[in-house]
């Protein structure tokens, strides 16, 4: 077990596309174990593959307030989404900086699971946020895309200013 290197905005690796998982072998279960401890290790409630430079569709999440609802998907694919809602993001690849954004309320996802069975899981509320966060970083996207461009560079001088302070601190 490790716990792996999270990459930090504006690296452009967090542009990278994954590619489909299509074998499920012990070294997956060893990258999906990694994976959880890491973002238990940084006491995040999601990570995909992506923000520890690996570009595969692997996403894991647990919104549990125990850390004992471990959820690990697998070239996940959005079948469905219904209704929006707004809820303050954050991300380990922008330390410090949060922000509203606006999502499906509901999304009907289908994934393989690590052993790579198909499934299909609906998820609501702020399991869903995560969950899409988490799938749009397997794009190369990221949460402060859907801001105003104003209120990302203003969000973005913060992330600038509070390094330059974490440098000298
Ligand atoms: O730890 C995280 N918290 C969070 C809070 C609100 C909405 C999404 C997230 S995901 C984030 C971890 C992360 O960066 N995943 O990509
Ligand atoms: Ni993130």
């Amino acid at each position: 077990m490790s716990v792996l290197t999270i990459i930090e905005f504006p690296d452009p690796r967090l542009r990278t596309k994954a590619e489909p998982v299509s074998v499920f072998d012990a070294e997956l279960k060893q990258f999906v174990a990694d994976m959880f401890e890491t973002m238990y290790d940084a006491n995040g409630v999601g990570l995909a593959a992506t923000q520890v430079n690996v570009h595969k569709q692997v996403l894991v999440a647990d919104m549990s307030d125990e850390r004992n609802q471990p959820l690990a998907l697998i070239n996940p694919r959005l079948v469905q989404k219904d209704g929006a809602q707004v809820y303050q993001e954050g991300c380990l690849s922008f330390p410090g900086i949060y922000a509203d954004v606006t999502r499906a309320l509901k999304v009907t996802v289908k994934a393989n699971d690590v052993d790579g069975n198909e499934i299909e899981r609906e998820f609501e509320g702020p399991l869903a946020v995560c969950i899409q966060h988490e799938m749009d970083h397997l794009a190369g996207k990221v949460f402060v895309d859907y801001l105003s461009p104003l209120k990302r560079s203003m969000l973005l001088k913060r992330l600038e200013k509070q390094r330059k302070q974490a440098a000298t601190a």
